[in-house]
């Protein structure tokens, strides 16, 4: 029997498990006693890991669509030759950027590093990640404040403060070892408060809850700092060594009165001097924001006043304290860095002619064939498509026909395509379905790779399971495409996952995230190690907590946090007599993972899964229109769009709000399209709609 220690590929902590494998079959997995992380635990998504296509398998060769709609098994050679020339022969008829990806937060390092090296650098053109719907928020909020997209806590703060604010985060469901640390806490008197509309698994077990409207935070966040600054509840001293503008952020938030915050947050005047008193009496405050705050129209500057606060009450730095950002998925934090799409390889500039001359050098390309400036944002490669300028696009390790915003506007899109590949580890998924080219691979159980974890943990996945005979990785996917697309020397240096990890090592070097003190081979069943850790570092035990901003120094010019602040901008959908109600969306439970292609294998969470679409509505609104639990609903949107909903009677929901989970299709097909000025995230949590009570097949 082997034991294989790797990651769980689910969920941002990247929980570290023991795989016992016997005549290539998994025996047992077990969480890894003592990893830093979850030190013994995991939840059941993980402990699942050994049912990746085992229900459900495409075969292990790629299909090209004929032109009769049947699918042709072909070659792996083959099927690169024909995504090659079909991707050089769009770009001859229609120009550089007629073909476009879309990338992930949710494969390894080397992964989207290599798709981008192949689509960004080499064919010059745009691919942007699923983690545009997710983190990009938070990258451009710290990039803006701090000069680099580097949060700085370690999951130990969540043991250390005694006081832990949760806003628009629900993590009882989301991240269940990220609550379990909060459970190890045992600072004495520690209060967990949690900021959300609606009273979720976690504000149920919180100390205090705040309901919150919808998209009231950036209201509330201003509001309080005005208290606070009233109250001289801050930090002079900290403000006046480390940050800029502070003077002009205490003019700016005068006119955010208590009065007016009862008015529009949904809060009393009580309890915002309440939780500004909980801020100034705690002594290691850390305020946890996720998708609540990420997905909105104002969402940069509602995460920067997060980060404000912190920095004006001098908690960030110290053990238990930070603005802090909860990541998504299981590689997010490595694709911001590293996925070549929002800035080079390691955080570099596009315009840094040292750091782009640095890059050719390593990876062994010339400036024409290194990407010249940030991707089209993800909506201008969707409606980039729509408007017939893009003809070509491939998808890896995502799933926009469900998950984007507004949904169906995917769904036209992908109609207009002449290319369109698909590359998943199901060929069943919804945005499969359409594909003229599949890519089959295997999961990360049977492949290698590099993660980086929410507390900027990076971590070695390593195989389980042995392949099949012509079972590919991504990473080989890509690499095939590269080859045959005829990149020659270019991909050279490329040419398997460990030789690309020492390209991203090398290139990391003096940047903020340097890792250059990192081993691949070390890192195999390590405890695993934060970034920085440059080479000066090696030796050092790498299983130390560490954060960042310790010094007061940050990686502006000036080495000084930026207080960054701007008026709340009007709600682009504020309720109306036609569209009464808001459309909350989020996750459903701790078994489901988003659009539900893997998760749907794992017995335990289908048999405790409702397999519709539901919604949450209020008691008191159900029995004003005469609906009981388990009855449906068609909601109009005023996306333009409607879908057919069972419902779920609950008083965990406000009056005038849905909350609906987004494992469903349904979900998207009524949220509406708007974004962030800033990151371009979508707004997916605050739509407005209607309803009519309808029978089961309306
Ligand atoms: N089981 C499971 N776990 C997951 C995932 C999954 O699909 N399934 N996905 C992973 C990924 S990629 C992500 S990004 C994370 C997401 O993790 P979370 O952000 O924790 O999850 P969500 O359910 O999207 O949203 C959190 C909360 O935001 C609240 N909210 C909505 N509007 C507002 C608002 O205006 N203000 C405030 N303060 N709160 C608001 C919602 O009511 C919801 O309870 O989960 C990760 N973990
Ligand atoms: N309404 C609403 N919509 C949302 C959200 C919300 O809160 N509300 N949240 C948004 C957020 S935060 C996120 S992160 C997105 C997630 O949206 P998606 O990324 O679209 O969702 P997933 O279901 O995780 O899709 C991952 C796909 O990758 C495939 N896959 C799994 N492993 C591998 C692999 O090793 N290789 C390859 N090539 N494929 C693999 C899976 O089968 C699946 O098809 O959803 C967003 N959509
Ligand atoms: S908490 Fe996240 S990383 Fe840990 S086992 Fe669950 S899904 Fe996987
Ligand atoms: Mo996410």
């Amino acid at each position: 029997m082997r034991k294989v220690q790797t990651n769980c590929n689910f969920c941002a902590m990247d929980c570290n498990l023991d795989f016992q494998v016997e005549d290539g079959k998994i025996l047992r997995a077990v969480p890894t006693k003592g990893y830093p992380v979850n030190d013994g635990f995991c939840c059941i998504k993980g402990i699942s890991l050994d049912k990746q296509q085992t229900t459900e398998k495409p075969g292990p060769l790629p299909w090209i669509r004929q032109p009769d709609g049947s699918k042709k098994t072909v070659s792996w050679d083959e099927a690169f030759h024909y995504v090659a020339d079909k991707l050089k022969s769009l770009q001859a008829e229609y120009g550089t950027e007629s073909v476009a990806g879309i990338s992930t937060g949710q494969l390894t390092l080397e992964e989207f590093s290599i798709f981008g090296h192949v689509m960004r650098n080499y064919l010059q053109t745009n691919v942007d990640g699923n983690t545009r719907l997710c983190m990009a928020t938070a990258a451009v909020a710290m990039k803006q404040s701090y000069g680099f997209d580097a949060p700085g806590y370690t999951l130990k703060d969540l043991e250390l403060s005694d006081t832990i604010i949760l806003i628009g985060a629900n993590p009882i469901v989301t991240h269940p070892i990220f609550w379990s640390r909060i459970r190890n806490n045992e600072v004495p008197g520690h209060k967990v408060i949690v900021i959300d509309p609606r009273r979720s698994e976690t504000a149920r077990m919180s100390d205090v809850h705040y309901q919150i409207r919808p998209r009231a935070d950036l209201k509330l966040l201003y509001t309080l700092a005005n208290v606070l600054i009233k109250s001289d509840w801050i930090d002079h001293d900290f403000i006046e060594k480390h940050t800029d503008h502070f003077g002009e952020f205490r003019e700016f938030v005068k006119k955010f009165t208590l009065e007016d915050a009862e008015k529009e947050t949904g809060l009393t005047m009580a309890q915002v001097m309440q939780l500004a008193a909980s801020i100034h009496e705690g002594k290691a405050v850390s305020m946890w924001w996720t998708m609540g705050v990420n997905q909105g129209y104002e969402a940069v500057r509602t995460a920067q006043a997060i980060i404000n606060i912190c920095l004006m009450t001098g908690n960030i730095g110290r053990p238990g304290t930070g603005p802090n950002s909860i990541t998504g998925q299981c590689n997010a934090m490595g694709s911001r860095l590293f996925s070549d799409t929002t800035c080079l390889y390691a955080g570099y500039d596009f315009k840094d002619a040292a750091a782009r001359e640095k890059i050719c050098r390593i990876i062994g390309t010339d400036d024409d064939h290194l990407a010249k400036k940030p991707t089209l944002t993800y909506d201008r490669i969707v409606e980039g498509i729509n408007d017939g300028k893009i003809k070509g696009l491939w998808i890896l390790c995502t799933n926009p026909m469900h998950s984007w915003a507004n949904n169906k506007r995917f769904e036209e899109a992908v109609k207009k395509l002449d290319l369109y590949v698909v590359q998943d580890i199901y060929d069943s998924t919804d945005s499969a379905e359409k594909a003229t080219v599949f890519f089959p691979v295997v999961p990360g159980i049977k492949k290698c790779g590099t993660y980086i974890n929410l507390e900027r943990r990076m971590c070695r996945m390593v195989p389980v399971l042995p392949r099949e005979k012509d079972e590919i990785s991504d990473y080989e996917a890509v690499l095939g495409v590269g080859r045959a697309l005829g990149m020659g020397d270019k991909i050279e240096k490329w040419a398997t996952v460990e030789d690309c990890f020492n390209l991203m090592k090398e290139i990391s070097r003096d940047t903020p995230c340097d890792f250059t003190g990192i081993d691949w081979k070390g890192l195999e069943g390590s405890y695993g190690c934060q970034w920085p850790f440059p080479e000066a570092m090696k030796g050092q035990a790498a299983e130390d907590e560490r954060r960042l901003y310790a010094d007061g120094k940050f990686f502006t010019p000036d080495g000084r946090a930026q207080f960054l602040f701007e008026d709340p901008l009007p709600n682009p959908f504020p309720q109306t007599e036609e569209f009464p109600y808001i459309f909350n969306t989020g996750r459903g439970t701790v078994g489901q993972w988003h659009t539900q292609t893997r998760t749907r294998e794992v017995r335990y969470v289908e048999d405790a899964s409702i397999r519709r679409a539901y919604l949450f509505m209020n008691t008191k609104l159900a029995q004003e229109k005469g609906i009981r639990d388990l009855d449906f609903i068609r909601v109009d949107s005023v996306n333009g769009q409607s879908a057919v909903f069972m419902v779920r009677v609950t008083d965990d929901v406000p009056y005038d709000q849905l909350y609906a989970p987004e494992h469903y299709l349904e979900c998207n097909r009524i949220t509406p399209s708007s974004y962030d000025k800033y990151s371009k995230e979508p707004n997916y949590k605050a739509g407005v709609v209607n309803f009519v009570k309808v029978g089961k097949e309306d």
